[in-house]
């Protein structure tokens, strides 16, 4: 199989690992350099602004601007798109969540950042000299608004007990474990794959009073020992991080899941910067990205905030989820 990628998505990858050994070392440090806490804004999502959520922002904002090869990016901390300034300007639109799971920051517990990559059509350059200067034009949405089945390559880099790099750019998903005594990540997970099945869950049951007929019945189906051989129940983790319940999954099985509600139709997580990049790792792992009624990476999203329901994990897990949900 051609292991070789792109020299100049090379270099995109590289500037993201840069970016990610920064935001590990100051997670690792948070509580003991003020760096907890509110940074006293909130979100284009409604969300209060975590300190480490503004400066981790600005980490992959500068990584991914002097990497020379960046022409756009859009990140769960900006707004709008953003368009590197035409010295920089590049190759590559890179959509991220800089620092996913920051409300557990102040708790110690795992957070990460989610990323993917796509090539730009070169046919939509910014307009410099616009009134806002390096804010993508509107026709350019179209540049950033792509289907998951385009990207080149998609990772995540999760802060926990070990920092691990996990990447994919469409031949299998390799993890790379930071070794802080050099600085470096070393190849750690080699051609990663999900197992068929599992017996974990990990969804927040605090919502399942809102939860559509065939979801609750699919739930209450785990409890009740009505999907394993040895007719036991399943067990539950949640972690409140998706990157942390993402890659627990993509080691043990299991399925994990963002539902929408009867409160929140589409669910809380984020096509673009979230569940393409986690749907395309989980493919190229063996495992599924489904929005409960069809492929997550089929989706052009309409807009760069655009929330979808989500479920991902082991093969069997989520088409057994999926037969609840396309039977209502
Ligand atoms: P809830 C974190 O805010 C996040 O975006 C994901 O990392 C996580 O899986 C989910 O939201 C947790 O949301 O509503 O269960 O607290």
């Amino acid at each position: 199989m051609e292991r070789k990628i792109d020299g100049e998505l090379a270099v995109v990858l590289s500037s993201v690992s840069i970016a990610c050994k920064r935001i590990a070392s100051l997670v690792q440090k948070a509580g003991i350099s003020g760096m907890t806490g509110a940074a006293g804004a909130v979100n284009v999502q409604g969300e209060d602004q975590k300190k480490l959520d503004v400066v981790s922002n600005e980490i992959f904002c500068e990584v991914l601007r002097t990497s020379g090869r960046t022409g756009v990016i859009a990140s769960e901390e900006e707004d709008t798109p953003v368009a590197v300034e035409e010295t920089y300007n590049g190759n590559y639109v890179v959509v991220f969540d800089p620092l996913d799971g920051s409300s557990n920051i102040d708790a110690a517990v795992s957070t990460g950042s989610i990323f993917g990559v796509y090539s730009s059509d070169q046919s939509c350059v910014p307009d410099w000299g616009a009134d806002d200067e390096g804010v993508v034009q509107e026709k350019c949405i179209t540049n950033v608004c792509q289907p998951g089945n385009n990207l080149l390559a998609a990772g995540y880099c999760m802060y926990s007990s070990s920092c691990i790099l996990m990447l994919t750019v469409g031949h299998g998903v390799y993890g790379f474990t930071l070794d802080p005594s050099i600085g470096e990540f070393v190849l750690s997970h080699e051609d990663v794959k999900i197992p068929e099945k599992g017996k974990i869950y990990s969804f927040n049951e605090g919502n399942y009073v809102n939860w559509e007929p065939g979801l609750k019945e699919y739930m209450d189906a785990l409890k009740k020992g009505g999907h394993t051989e040895d007719g036991k129940p399943y067990s539950a983790r949640y972690i409140g991080s998706l990157v942390g319940d993402f890659h627990r999954t993509m080691l043990y099985g299991g399925i994990y899941g963002y539902p929408g509600d009867a409160k929140n139709a589409n669910g809380k997580l984020r096509l673009l910067y979230e569940c393409a990049p986690m749907s395309f790792i989980a493919e190229q792992a063996g495992g599924m990205g489904s929005t409960g009624r069809g492929r997550v990476l089929d989706i052009r999203p309409e807009e760069v905030h655009q929330r979808v329901p989500f479920y991902t994990g082991s093969r069997e897990e989520v088409q057994y989820l999926e037969s609840f949900l396309q039977e209502a």
